[in-house]
């Protein structure tokens, strides 16, 4: 099994280096321009799609992995809202476990039924301790996940989850406000986090513009996860990318 995509992310942490992930929901592809989409992130050199969501009603997630493997040799890394939502297509899977939630199928229940399809699939493996704050609107893994997220002003429960997850050994923390969140996370919450542990921080939810994937990175999130900005308007991919990566 290659471990290619998490020894990437370390190396640009290492470099300090600053990345940018395209979300594509493959529920959300009869709005949005699958094929202009990849083309964007492959002229503005994203450096990660992660495909998910969490609750993909349709079945269209194995093609568009194929899809997007087919026009570009960006990583593709399944984020999913479930465990059926698996093609070995993809190059890896963020095998995520809902630290910031005390639902025990979240946490490790799904994990133990699945384990033999998930090893059989010859997908990366990249264990991520993952973290729904709160985003000012309940949002679709909120209530799918029945789990309360982390206040947004408590900087202190979110710093100390982190580190629970990054000593359980967790390769990544993902703080999310989740999908369309009204408010993404505060900086101030992202800055305390990522001075507490060493895992790469990946931070997403309601991140709009430029200036508040700038001010993230500049907290201290390693990668930054769009993806409904994006489906409203994919140019918004090339503001973003220079924003990111002018930070290299
Ligand atoms: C959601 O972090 C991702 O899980 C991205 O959120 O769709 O709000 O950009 P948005």
């Amino acid at each position: 099994m290659s471990k290619q995509v998490y020894q990437n992310i370390l190396d640009k942490k290492t470099k300090q280096q600053k990345a940018f992930a395209v979300l594509i929901d493959p529920d959300k592809l009869g709005g949005i321009d699958l094929q202009k989409t990849i083309d964007l992130a492959v002229q503005f050199k994203i450096d990660f799609i992660f495909v998910g969501g969490s609750l993909v009603v349709t079945d269209t997630l194995d093609q568009v992995v194929a899809q997007i493997k087919q026009a570009c040799t960006i990583p593709v890394l399944l984020f999913p809202g479930s465990p059926d939502q698996i093609t070995p297509k993809a190059d890896a899977l963020l095998y995520l476990s809902l630290i910031s939630g005390r639902n025990p199928e979240l946490l490790i229940g799904q994990h133990v039924i699945s384990a033999p399809f998930v090893r059989q699939s010859g997908l990366e493996i990249i264990s991520v301790g993952y973290m729904l704050i709160d985003g000012g609107t309940p949002t679709t893994v909120s209530y799918i996940s029945n789990t309360n997220p982390i206040p947004a002003n408590k900087n202190d429960i979110a710093a100390c989850t982190a580190m629970a997850g990054e000593m359980l050994g967790l390769k990544l923390i993902y703080m999310d406000a989740g999908s369309g969140a009204k408010n993404a996370i505060p900086s101030s919450m992202i800055q305390q986090v990522a001075k507490h542990i060493k895992t790469p921080l990946i931070v997403g939810g309601g991140i709009t513009t430029p200036e508040k994937a700038i001010e993230n990175c500049k907290a201290g999130a390693d990668i930054i996860v769009i993806g409904n900005a994006i489906e409203k308007d994919p140019a918004l991919i090339q503001k973003i990318a220079k924003a990111i990566h002018g930070l290299n």
